[in-house]
């Protein structure tokens, strides 16, 4: 396969202007028919000389061409498996094409398929090209005008971008739909859906007055799960009026829930849409945490209206000027609407445990790549969630007014265009007098920065020396690295914990301050400081970067119980269970028995114990570092020992604290009995009581046992009930455990996404003989490898959160999720890709382990492998 690179853009030879589609849907096919109006691009070729016309297409098959209306016959173009070319006579042009396409074999997922009994389309990034031949790519806008024709009695939904403009019948039980979208753009945000679905309609007022109209169409039987989804976007709207000052465009936004999806959701113009997990939400049948993942996606589609959809990527090297943009706005969104601290501490964990993995693998790559042979495989944690950071980055630099007068300035300059990462910073830069010149190495270097701080304190001049170095570790294509913009927001506080008044070369700065570390060495001299401080850094992790600076155990802990920052108050708690658990899995490799730092129990049992301080708060520091982030910080990880370590602590911590977590379990459980709440308080509650629950059952006690049991069976919600299930499911009381998963398969039997959750829960279980009951799960008459939620919930699970029995020493983990990869590249090399994740970390294991693992690489490799798999598995390989 062909690899593309960044510095080979050229725009496009011919723009189009409009863009006519006709779509006649069959049970056994579609046709397509397209009217394009194509004009030469003059500033490319201001001689009027005329290039060939090239279309991209794949898997089509052309009927009819017709140019300026005479029908051309086959030698008057070429087609080969990935185009169509011809030769225009004139500067501007119409050509008229017919292809025919067959949605119900389309088991990729991309372009125009069935999910169920629905036809439905996703376009980003070269979906198009599988519905008819087009110029596919993003800087290359044009207003859609499409009409659907269907069976009325099997589809009677029949939906497009925009506004709806005309609609009719056909003989023989078949009518059409037509709809306009007036705002130009590129074709990855076309979409189209038809079939027997259901509504629930509202209303939103915009800040000017206008009345949107906003429908969410799921298949009838989940209509009773839309509310949130629908509360979330009002919000959103709300929200990105007030933020950023954007008002929506169209007269209707709408969303529609399909099972069968790639990815989360698409942001398609007007008419998102989404993978049924991201929208559909009630507390009989949805957990605490997939209702926040409806307000996240729902908001971060909403939100691309702007950054994305008036204002999108010039190519596909800048996906992260719309994702790592939209990301940080869902975030902030999400911070606002629920506990900013916990947000970020959520963020920051999943970054840290899965961002930092990849950016230390075989994929590492810039947050603006600079080639890909496949582009699905760079919708990544870097161009997502790291692209976020370094906006979140450009964020604290600025401030938030001058972040916003950057963002007005953005879209103003640039709406209706396609752009660049650059065009985004120099916004900024103008709206700022900044200069970002040097920040801009963010979008070009691949890998995460270690900042390492030292410090040194004079008594006698009262003063106190910060030292930071910083350093980049060589990544593919990257052996060397320039010193790049961290942002560090800090304080220094005194003995009693409280915050500084900080002064630097003569300048007072308040008590907290962000410094710019910009050299490889640098160092802060910090005036008027009365006694030796304990720095507070990075504060709100105010840049992706791994840092470290010698605090001992004791210094963690005093952090943990009186930094006046809420966020470096867990990550101080985090840091010592690191370094607890680092210690652990030592003495176990050692061969000598593992003993339980008294400190880390004293500083749990201060928060278990003071209802004072936010439940999920709590929730999160009480909750130990995960095998995956123990995984990444190790140099050598020995996941036996990684595993077998953090079982311990966890046991030997619900010991120590039993009393205290058995009290605030009940205390809990007692008020939250009753009706049910959705608040973030009621969240949070719950988010601690199932923590606290999943402690207590591993000291054994029968009586543990019958609070488990009791909440599974009375559970008033699926947060609880589900938290039970994993709970009993990773006990030793096989005969609760089965019951449980017996009952709950039988309950929820008609509902997907909650069997998604049975088959998680499974598949994570850490017990011996976890393959074995993945593989007889596999079996199971709702399993299906055709879904990719279900490749998700069950293979995804296993291979990602079971570390233990997936590096099972045998290989059995490998071979198996090898010959998954194989078999799903046949059906969906999107969904085959993102396995091979797992196997491509390789390098982090002892030489017995990275030896099977590149074994099952190759074996993956030695096959006919579609572009995604194979580029991620050679990568991995070299
Ligand atoms: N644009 C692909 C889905 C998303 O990031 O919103
Ligand atoms: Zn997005």
């Amino acid at each position: 396969p062909k690899t593309i690179y960044l510095k080979d853009y050229k725009a496009p030879d011919y723009w189009v202007d409009e863009t006519q589609l006709t779509f006649e849907l069959f049970e056994d096919h579609a046709l397509v028919h397209s009217r394009l109006a194509l004009r030469l691009n003059s500033d490319l070729h201001g001689d009027g000389a005329l290039p060939a016309l090239t279309l991209h297409g794949q898997e089509l098959a052309l009927l009819k061409v017709v140019l300026d209306e005479r029908e051309l016959g086959e030698g008057d173009y070429q087609v080969d498996d990935d185009s169509l070319s011809l030769q225009p006579a004139d500067a501007t042009f119409a050509l008229a094409l017919t292809t025919r396409i067959e949605p119900q074999n389309n088991t990729a997922l991309e372009g125009l398929y069935k999910s169920g009994s629905m036809f439905c389309t996703q376009c980003e990034a070269e979906g198009f090209r599988k519905i008819t031949y087009y110029l596919d790519r993003p800087d290359v806008m044009s207003r859609f005008t499409t009409t659907v024709i269907a069976e009325r009695e099997r589809y009677p939904v029949l939906l497009s971008n925009g506004n709806p403009i005309a609609s009719g019948e056909h003989e023989g039980g078949r009518h059409w739909v037509s709809w306009e979208d007036p705002f130009p753009k590129p074709a990855y945000l076309f979409a189209l859906v038809a079939g027997d679905l259901c509504l629930l309609q509202d209303s939103f007022t915009t800040m000017s007055g206008r009345e949107i109209d906003l429908r969410i169409y799921v298949e009838p039987e989940n209509r009773t799960q839309c509310d949130h989804a629908m509360d979330s976007l009002k919000r959103s709207m709300r929200w990105d009026e007030e933020v950023y000052g954007r008002e929506y465009d169209l007269d209707i936004f709408m969303i529609v829930a399909v099972n069968d999806f790639n990815m989360g959701a698409m942001e398609n113009k007007g008419l998102n849409i989404f993978n049924s997990s991201c929208v559909l939400a009630h507390q009989d049948t949805a957990t605490d945490m997939a209702f926040q993942r409806v307000e996240a996606v729902v908001a971060h589609e909403y939100f691309h209206n702007w950054s994305g959809n008036r204002v999108t990527c010039r190519d596909w090297f800048q996906l992260s000027l719309k994702e790592g943009f939209t990301v940080f706005r869902d975030s902030e969104f999400s911070a606002d609407m629920n506990s900013r601290t916990v947000k970020r501490i959520e963020d920051v964990t999943f970054l840290r445990a899965n961002q930092f993995a990849e950016d230390a693998g075989p994929m590492a790559h810039p947050v603006r790549p600079d080639s890909f042979i496949e582009i699905s495989n760079f919708y990544t944690l870097t161009v997502y969630e790291k692209g976020a950071e370094v906006v979140r980055m450009l964020h604290t630099l600025l401030g938030e007014e001058g972040f916003r007068k950057g963002t007005d300035l953005y879209f103003e300059r640039h709406d209706g265009q396609a752009v660049t990462c650059d065009d985004f910073i120099k916004a900024l830069e103008d709206a700022n007098g900044a200069d970002f010149s040097q920040f801009k190495r963010w979008y070009s270097q691949a890998g995460t920065p270690r900042l390492s701080v030292t410090s040194e304190y004079d008594a006698s001049r009262c003063e106190y020396r910060l030292h930071f170095n910083q350093v980049c570790p060589p990544t593919p294509g990257q052996p060397d690295k320039l010193p790049q913009v961290i942002p560090v927001r800090m304080a220094l506080l005194d003995r009693d914990g409280k915050e500084m008044t900080l002064r630097l070369n003569g300048e007072a700065l308040g008590t907290e301050a962000v410094v710019s570390i910009t050299e490889a060495e640098q160092t802060l001299v910090f005036e008027n400081v009365p006694t030796c401080p304990l720095p507070s850094l990075l504060r709100g992790f105010s840049a992706p970067v791994k840092l470290s600076y010698p605090y001992s155990r004791d210094d963690r802990v005093f952090l943990a119980k009186h930094d006046p920052d809420g966020f470096n108050r867990w990550e101080a708690a985090q840091g010592l269970a690191v370094d607890v658990l680092q210690g652990l899995v030592d003495i176990h490799r050692a061969g000598r028995p593992l003993n339980l730092d008294q400190r880390l129990v004293d500083v749990m049992r201060s928060v278990i114990t003071d209802s004072e301080l936010d439940a999920a708060m709590v929730a999160e520091i009480i909750r130990l570092p995960s095998e995956a982030y123990l995984v990444e910080v190790a140099e050598v990880a020995d996941v036996d020992a990684i595993h077998f370590a953090r079982e311990w602590l966890r046991r030997a911590l619900a010991v120590a604290l039993r009393d205290d977590m058995a009290a605030r379990y009940q205390a809990l459980a007692a008020a939250g009995a009753g009706e049910f709440s959705p608040s973030a308080s009621a969240m949070a509650d719950r988010s601690l009581k199932n923590s606290l629950l999943g402690y207590l059952m591993l000291t054994g006690e029968q009586e543990v046992l019958n609070w488990c049991v009791r909440q599974f069976v009375e559970a008033s919600n699926m947060t609880d009930r589900q938290a039970a299930l994993v709970a009993l499911v990773n006990s030793p009381f096989e005969q609760q455990r089965e019951a449980a998963l017996a009952d709950f398969a039988e309950r929820w039997a008609a509902y997907p996404l909650v069997m998604d959750q049975w088959f998680s829960v499974q598949a994570m279980a850490s017990q011996p003989g976890a393959l074995e009951r993945v593989q007889k799960l596999m079996e199971h008459p709702l399993f299906t490898m055709r879904n990719p939620n279900k490749v998700r919930a069950l293979i995804g699970a296993f291979v990602n959160q079971n570390l233990a029995n997936f590096h099972a020493i045998d290989g059995s983990g490998y071979a198996f999720l090898a010959d998954r990869i194989i078999e799903l590249d046949r059906s969906n090399p999107q969904i085959a890709s993102r396995l091979v994740t797992p196997l491509s970390r390789w390098r982090k294991f002892d030489d017995e382990r990275q030896a099977l693992m590149r074994e099952q690489l190759s074996r993956i490799l030695a096959e006919k492998l579609s572009p995604d798999v194979y580029e991620v598995v050679s990568k991995s390989l070299a």
